[in-house]
Formats: C-alpha cells, structure tokens, sequence
C-alpha cells in the first residue's frame, strides 16, 4: 500500500547518502496525511533512544527497609537506591562490589552490576534491614 511505498523511500534516502533533493519532499509531503504517519517515523525515532537507555532498577529505602528487597537483573544493569527515609542508611554488599556509605535522607546511590551472581546487602545502622540483589546469569 502507500504505506509500504514511503518507508521504502525513506530507507533508501537515509542509507544511499545524497541523493535527489526532491525524495525527502516527497516523503514529507506522503508521511503527513493519515494516522500511519508516527508508524513511519518511529524505527527512526528508536535507535538513539534504545542506545542511549541503559537498563537499570530503583530500590526505595522508606519504613526502615528496602523495596523491594530483592531485585533480579540482567549483567550491566544499575541498581539505583534512593533514601526515602527521614535518617540516614547505607546498602553496604555483605561481601561483595559495593557500599553506598552514608545516605542521608534523599541521597541516591548507583552501582552498576556486570557479574551474575547474588549479592546480599544490608544497612550498617540497621542490622535488621536487608536486601538481595540477584545478578542473573547464563
Ligand atoms: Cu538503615
């Protein structure tokens, strides 16, 4: 249909390098009318929204505990603790990567998880709080 006809024009424009000044005009001019037109300009659209995304999970700190307190990721994925609470916490790795130190209410701290395995955390104020991070694997 029309459809297919403009996303081919403008694969090929995009791919070929300069080519007739006239092709982008007609490609606006067909893109425009129709409901089809965001189906067009989205894989465009998407790839430097995909690159620059980095995958990541936000573990609040409220109520003296972490939510939630076990989270499961893919390698390379940030972690994001965010202190909700009105005193201070840590999430401090038993025996692992990371230790935020203090965060003070409203601090956020970040570590990046590129090992799969399990990394049991805890709060070095509260012996009582405690998380886990699972880093899956292959
Ligand atoms: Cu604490």
């Amino acid at each position: 249909m029309v459809v297919g006809t403009t996303v081919l024009i403008g694969v090929r424009a995009v791919g070929s390098g300069p080519g007739d000044p006239g092709t982008g005009g007609q490609l606006a001019a067909a893109a425009t009318p129709g409901a089809d037109a965001p189906t067009v300009a989205s894989p465009v659209a998407a790839t430097p929204a995909a690159t620059a995304t980095d995958p990541f999970v936000v573990v609040d700190i409220v109520g003296r505990d972490y939510h939630p307190k076990a989270v499961s990721i893919e390698p390379g994925t940030t972690v994001y603790w965010v202190n909700r609470d009105g005193n201070g916490h840590t999430a401090s790795a038993v025996d692992g990567p990371f230790d935020s130190g203090n965060m003070s209410a409203g601090d956020v701290y970040e570590f990046t998880f590129d090992e799969p395995g399990n990394f049991p955390y805890d709060c070095k104020y509260h012996h009582d709080m405690g998380g886990t991070v699972i880093v899956l694997g292959d």
